[in-house]
């Protein structure tokens, strides 16, 4: 393959998803080498097999809100891959929602959950519907409306949905329920679930959680430790929320957190005070963090991205594209020595080869960020069970599979002198299990 040409041709035939070819250029530019030393992955077109996913639902998503009108919203799932398992992969609520960003996001599922270690394939879904403002009763009838269209494609050996953006437990319960109402059937379609109808405990948890394991394994290739280092996260949602909870509990300083209005500046960190108050805030009354500043009159400033405060770590929580070149440069300039990616697909391709350039450790998404999903796949491994496995035993395994993946990265990731490249690792570690899988599957 040349990837330059597989790039072309995707562009020509899609031209108006840029996240799609921003996603699927990261990975192709890195796999061309490993591919090529396979001929016989050119003879069955893999690659295009490859980047073009399965099938594509699209369906119209009516429902009446708290006025009597009636809103229509899109609603989509894209079954990427399946070459190694079910499809597995989140939904997404949020006005920006297309199909570009959610073809994006599957395609990375894909790489992210063959580094898991555990048997799924990639998918993601969702809908230009943002829960944002509206009431109990109006996510709870968006989300059947959604699930009485999509109900049909997944199951629990098909394809198992879970939270992303603007789904969280309250979302995954409403869906669950119509899914079962429809279904007929109780064995765990979707992850996520309350722990009293077969969700995981640690899952909530897991995405933040593992990427700070993730962090610890990257950081030890250097000897340095976590304890004082200066910590910005984006975002204040769920993985956000859980990447904080573990920093402060290995005495780290999480200096800012944001969401789509704003960032708060705490230049000593978070007290767990503090902490406690923004899992609240966000959680229970579905605040904003400008609220935060409010109470405790700290530095907020409107419009902004938290990559202007000088730190040594940064974890990027919120949504893809959130550092660019230029933050990427201040963040180097400040100091900044490790890149630890909880979103999915947060820097830009300008900002990675800043990172790359200054030889950091920089831990993209797909890698740094794939605890959650394994997490859910061990959701699925105890529902099939019909057991459940202890907060310790989950969290024990976590680590374990953080290891593995960072193992995977060295692996497939280290350069001539020694620095490893995570981006080159991961993409290639992943793509290997998949293009191994669907070779022996023949060409479907
Ligand atoms: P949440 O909805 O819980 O939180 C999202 C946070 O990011 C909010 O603070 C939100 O602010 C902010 N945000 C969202 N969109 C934008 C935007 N366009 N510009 C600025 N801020 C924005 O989502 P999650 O915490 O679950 O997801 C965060 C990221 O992590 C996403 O990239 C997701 O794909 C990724 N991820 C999530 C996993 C999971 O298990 N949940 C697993 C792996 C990756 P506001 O409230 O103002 O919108
Ligand atoms: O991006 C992601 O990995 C997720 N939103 C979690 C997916 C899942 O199936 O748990």
């Amino acid at each position: 393959m040349n990837a330059k040409a597989v790039m072309d041709d995707l562009r020509r035939r899609f031209p108006n998803e840029p996240e799609y070819l921003q996603a699927v250029e990261e990975v192709v530019s890195t796999i061309e080498d490993a591919y090529n030393e396979h001929p016989e992955f050119e003879r069955y077109n893999l690659i295009e097999r490859l980047c073009i996913p399965d099938r594509i639902f699209a369906f119209r998503v009516s429902w009446v809100d708290d006025k009597g009108r009636v809103q229509n919203n899109m609603g989509y799932r894209i079954q990427h891959n399946n070459a190694i398992g079910p499809y597995k992969g989140g939904i997404r609520f949020h006005a920006s929602v297309n199909l570009s960003i959610l073809k994006f996001l599957a395609f990375e599922q894909t790489f992210k959950n063959s580094l898991t270690t555990l048997a799924m394939g990639g998918a993601k879904g969702g809908s230009d519907f943002s829960p944002r403002g509206k009431s109990n009763m109006e996510v709870m009838r968006f989300c059947q409306a959604f699930i009485a269209e999509l109900w049909r494609q997944i199951g629990p050996d098909t394809d198992v949905p879970a939270g992303d953006i603007g789904v969280g437990a309250r979302e995954v319960g409403y869906m669950y329920g119509m899914y079962k109402k429809m279904a007929r059937e109780n064995t765990g379609t979707f992850t996520g679930k309350g722990l009293e109808f077969g969700g995981s405990l640690i899952r909530p948890e897991a995405t933040g959680y593992g990427n700070v394991y993730f962090l610890l394994n990257m950081l030890a290739t250097r000897g340095i430790d976590i304890k004082g280092k200066r910590v910005a996260i984006s975002g204040s949602g769920n993985v956000a929320q859980y990447t904080a909870k573990k920093l402060l509990e290995l005495g780290a300083k999480v200096i800012t957190m944001s969401d789509s209005d704003g960032t708060i500046y705490v230049k000593d960190g978070l007290t767990q005070e503090q902490l406690d108050y923004i899992f609240e805030l966000k959680n229970y009354y579905r605040g904003r963090i400008s609220e935060f500043a409010e109470n405790f009159e700290c530095e907020y400033t409107p419009g902004i991205r938290p990559w202007g405060y000088p730190c040594d770590i940064a974890m990027p929580s919120a949504t893809q594209n959130e550092i660019n070149g230029e933050e990427a440069r201040t963040l180097l300039a400040n100091g900044c020595f490790a890149v630890s990616e909880g979103a999915n697909m947060p820097s830009t391709p300008e900002a990675i080869k800043e990172f790359l350039k200054a030889r950091i450790l920089y831990a993209p998404g797909k890698a740094a960020n794939a605890g959650g999903v394994s997490v859910s796949g061990l959701e699925m491994a105890q529902n099939a069970q019909k057991i459940t496995w202890t907060a310790d035993e989950v969290d024990a395994k976590l680590k374990s599979i953080m290891a593995d993946i960072h193992h995977q990265c060295e692996v497939f990731g280290k350069e001539p002198d020694g620095y490893i490249n995570y981006v080159k690792g991961a993409n290639n570690a992943g793509f290997m299990k998949v293009a191994t899988a669907m070779m022996a599957q023949g060409i479907l």
